[in-house]
């Protein structure tokens, strides 16, 4: 192959060179007295000044052009490891690597050194990090707005088979790819009170915020690389620090007390993340937190577009918000706001920008994730806002009776305040001029059930956006080895900036030695696996069981409980039978749970003593074997997409909106194990449905027995005998040393309420997992399902993705610096 313009330039000595250089004046060391965390510090401040030209002329670029520019907003950005990403991105990993070896340094060994930023909970923040990456490498301008939180997603430890939470203090060593902007502070104001002035001159009232508190945003920034090219943009998150740093004997009582409450808020603002996913919880300080960086950003793209424009009316084509979800919606009246208020536009002009600047995601049809908050938490927190979103509801529900008059029941739908509550999903679809789903399946549900009566009233909102993950981070990276086959078997590179290019390998699913490197490289990722497990877990797996990996946010509907039921099942098969025929596997889990989620963390429980009673029972050993992987994050999933087997994709169909996870394990060659929901339904669509194996209720029929009520989960504990052992092994002790307690919750939610359909599938499930254990077994069949199972994967590039928004919703031009 030939060498890229990015290798040529990169200049092994000079890096080097850098290196000792950063070792020395960063820490006072040198390389043999440095430690490994100093080391890694300054290997990566020579990156990033690696990065610096691009990341100005990247700059220059898009300033030069006034390109329109996409601003993505979201509470969770969770990037994964920085250092090889970039050193992959830059085109230069490789030499980095030997380098680094020459010194006497391991790379991947410095890529742990790394502090994960976890600044995220699951799939959104993900996606909100793949999709950063694909905006870069396609050359879009974009800026990722989030917030800088001090402590991320918690680390996870696993004591006495349970879940614990740690602090995950990623800030610690300092986060080497950041650059603090304090030229960018904006002041964002909480509470007080409006007082009402007419302005003569104005001709019409001025609504003036007194008495308020205010915090001082200051802005970080990271560099997001694009792949092979050299435009870097930036995800700018935000930092809370108090305004003032007053001075005790000039301040009256009334000043000091304000000054420390003043304090205290900056403090708690950005101080955690809030470990839920899709869930709802009503707490002050996460509103306080979505306004803080919101209208730190509004404001900050307002004084941007002010320095090179004088008519503000023209915002919506330099500018759109697309909100991730409702958590930044209060955006809407925060942009009102400004262009109301301190633009002194009228209402319906302030509107006409409004609505043409946001755009919001839908990522859940789950009612408990729907954000609703109490009208009069609103109206102290924030009462400037809280007005305009009255105001901004009233012509709305005045709009409604226009249309549908005397129907109460399409106002008490899509009202935006109602019943005392304000409801940010339908703010966001009243103010956005696009409102997109996320998987087919998930749009379609969106239109015809949960926001029907929007669909009804305003069909050209809806859209649907198929989520995507990123080639780079989840193969090159994760997966050196097969990237590195399906270059050499390409004959080009390319599918990594172009991955429709992994169709061409389809044919090589009939070519017996192509298999059999495919099938080398996974049972080397397997053993890479195997490795880890031993360290982590001090548990011996085989490589040559079927690695069958559920890794995911743990949530009653993703259904873990049907996943290790179905494993206390087996084991009593293979207890009953010895001689039964199997295959030997390895049920790998990988999951947090919210820290107040009770049926959660105690499913995370039971997985572990199910875990401990098989993995130490010899009548099973060689055959069944589980492990817990503790503290799921980006990094080790990357591990764990690699050398899976099998993928476990069981929702209750409907509830899950999209899933990106299905996609991470399609294209390293896993096979899925599935229902037909989220994004499943599409990769069956392209995969074909004899390489996925494919069960369970649909969402149509979830969803009609759900409307009908008719569901008595004990009938079918009380006629299955094989569901009724593994149910009633849940209290009698057989995994918990005797107690007849410690899972009895979870006993009950499952016979008495059954929510999530685990008794209604688990025949289905057992059946499709026998149809894998049988086609494992014929290792050519498997060899070619996996092979296609990548070779089918070109639509589940979040490059794809980001295309579609741009063409459907953002309209942004390329930017290309050079
Ligand atoms: C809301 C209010 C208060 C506190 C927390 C929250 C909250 C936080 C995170 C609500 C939801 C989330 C996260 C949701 C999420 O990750 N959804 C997933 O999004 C993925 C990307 O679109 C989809 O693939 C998944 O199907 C979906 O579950």
């Amino acid at each position: 192959m030939t060498q890229s313009p990015a290798q040529e330039l990169f200049d092994k000595e000079q890096f080097k060179r850098d290196i000792l250089f950063n070792i020395k004046y960063m820490f006072r060391k040198t390389l043999d007295t440095a430690s490994s965390q100093e080391i890694f510090q300054a290997v990566s401040r020579a990156v990033k000044d690696r990065i610096i030209d691009n990341w100005m002329i990247s700059h220059k670029a898009v300033e030069d052009y006034d390109s329109k520019v996409v601003y993505y907003l979201s509470m969770e950005f969770l990037l994964g490891r920085a250092l090889g990403n970039n050193l992959i991105n830059l085109g230069f990993y490789k030499e980095a690597a030997e380098v680094l070896q020459d010194m006497g340094l391991n790379i991947n060994l410095l890529e742990d050194e790394e502090a994960d930023p976890a600044l995220g909970n699951g799939g959104l923040g993900r996606l909100a990090a793949c999709f950063l990456d694909s905006l870069a490498t396609l050359g879009y301008p974009a800026y990722g707005c989030g917030i800088r939180y001090k402590y991320g997603m918690f680390r996870q430890k696993i004591e006495n088979g349970e879940q614990t939470e740690q602090p995950d203090d990623w800030l610690k060593h300092g986060y080497p790819f950041e650059i603090k902007r304090p030229e960018y502070a904006e002041v964002i104001r909480f509470g007080g009170y409006v007082r009402i002035e007419y302005d003569p001159k104005l001709g019409r009232n001025r609504y003036i915020l007194d008495g308020y508190q205010s915090v001082m945003g200051v802005p970080y920034d990271i560099p997001i690389t694009g792949y092979g090219n050299k435009m870097v943009n930036s995800l700018r998150i935000w930092d809370a620090e108090p305004v003032v740093n007053f001075n005790l004997e000039s301040f009256d009582k009334g000043e000091y007390y304000k000054a420390v409450e003043q304090e205290n808020l900056a403090k708690t603002i950005v101080e955690v993340l809030y470990p839920n996913d899709n869930h709802y919880s009503g707490k002050e300080l996460r509103l306080k937190q979505q306004y803080f960086f919101v209208s730190a950003t509004v404001q900050q793209v307002i004084h941007k577009f002010k320095e090179n424009h004088d008519d503000i009316r023209a915002l919506p084509e330099k500018v759109v918000f697309q909100m991730n979800d409702t958590h930044p919606a209060v955006a809407v009246a925060e942009l009102m706001r400004i262009l109301v208020d301190e633009e002194d536009l009228e209402w319906d002009e302030a509107w006409a920008i409004t609505t043409k600047c946001c755009a919001y995601t839908n990522h859940t049809i789950m009612a408990e994730a729907l954000e609703k908050w109490p009208a009069d938490l609103f109206m102290t927190l924030l009462p400037r806002i809280y007005q305009i979103i009255a105001e901004i509801n009233r012509r709305f529900t005045e709009k409604i009776e226009e249309l549908y008059p005397g129907q109460d029941s399409k106002v008490r739908s899509m009202a935006i305040i109602y019943e005392g509550q304000v409801r940010m999903a339908n703010l966001a679809i009243a103010a956005g001029f696009s409102v997109n789903g996320v998987a087919r399946l998930h749009t379609d549900i969106l239109k015809n059930y949960q926001l029907a009566d929007f669909y009804q009233m305003m069909p050209w909102k809806f859209n649907n956006k198929t989520n995507g993950v990123t080639q780079r981070r989840f193969l090159v990276h994760g997966n050196p080895e097969l990237a590195k086959w399906i270059t050499a078997r390409l004959g080009t590179d390319r599918w990594i900036t172009d991955f429709e290019l992994v169709e061409g390998l389809a044919p090589l699913a009939e070519d017996s030695r192509a298999r059999k490197e495919f099938q080398k490289i996974k049972r080397a990722n397997k053993v890479r696996l195997a490795q880890y497990i031993k360290e982590h877990n001090g548990i011996e797996v085989d490589p040559d069981s079927i690695f069958d990996v559920q890794a995911k946010r743990l949530h009653e509907y993703k259904r873990q409980l049907l996943n290790i039921m179905h494993v206390m099942y087996i084991y009593n098969k293979l207890k009953d039978d010895p001689g039964m025929e199997f295959h030997p596997t390895t049920f790998i889990f990988g999951a947090k749970a919210a820290a107040a989620y009770k049926t959660a963390k105690q499913t995370i429980h039971l997985i572990n003593n199910v875990a401990e009673v098989i993995n130490s029972d010899p009548d099973v050993n060689g055959k069944l074997k589980v492990v817990f992987i503790e503290n799921y994050c980006v990094s080790n999933a990357e591990l764990l997409f690699a050398a899976s087997d099998v993928s476990e994709q069981i929702s209750t169909a409907s509830r899950e909106a999209s899933g990106t996870g299905n996609m991470k394990f399609m294209m390293n060659g896993a096979v899925t194990i599935g229902t037909m929901d989220g994004a499943n339904v599409e990769i069956v669509e392209e995969v074909g449905e004899e390489n996925v194996f494919i069960f369970g209720m649909s969402a149509q029929e979830v969803l009609d027995q759900e409307a009908r009520g008719d569901y008595f989960p004990g009938d079918i504990y009380r006629d299955d005998p094989d569901i009724r052992r593994v149910m009633d092994q849940m209290v009698d002790g057989t995994y918990s040393n005797g107690d007849h307690e410690m899972f009895r919750e979870l006993f009950n939610s499952v016979l008495y309420r059954d929510s999530y359909f685990v008794l209604a599938d688990f025949r289905a499930y057992e059946n499709a997992q026998r149809r894998v254990n049988t086609a494992y077994r014929d290792h050519v069949g498997w060899t070619k399902m996996a092979m296609l199972n990548t070779a089918h994967s070109g639509k589940f590039s979040s490059d794809r993705t980001i295309q579609e928004y741009v063409d459907d919703i953002w309209h942004l031009e390329k930017v290309l610096p050079d």
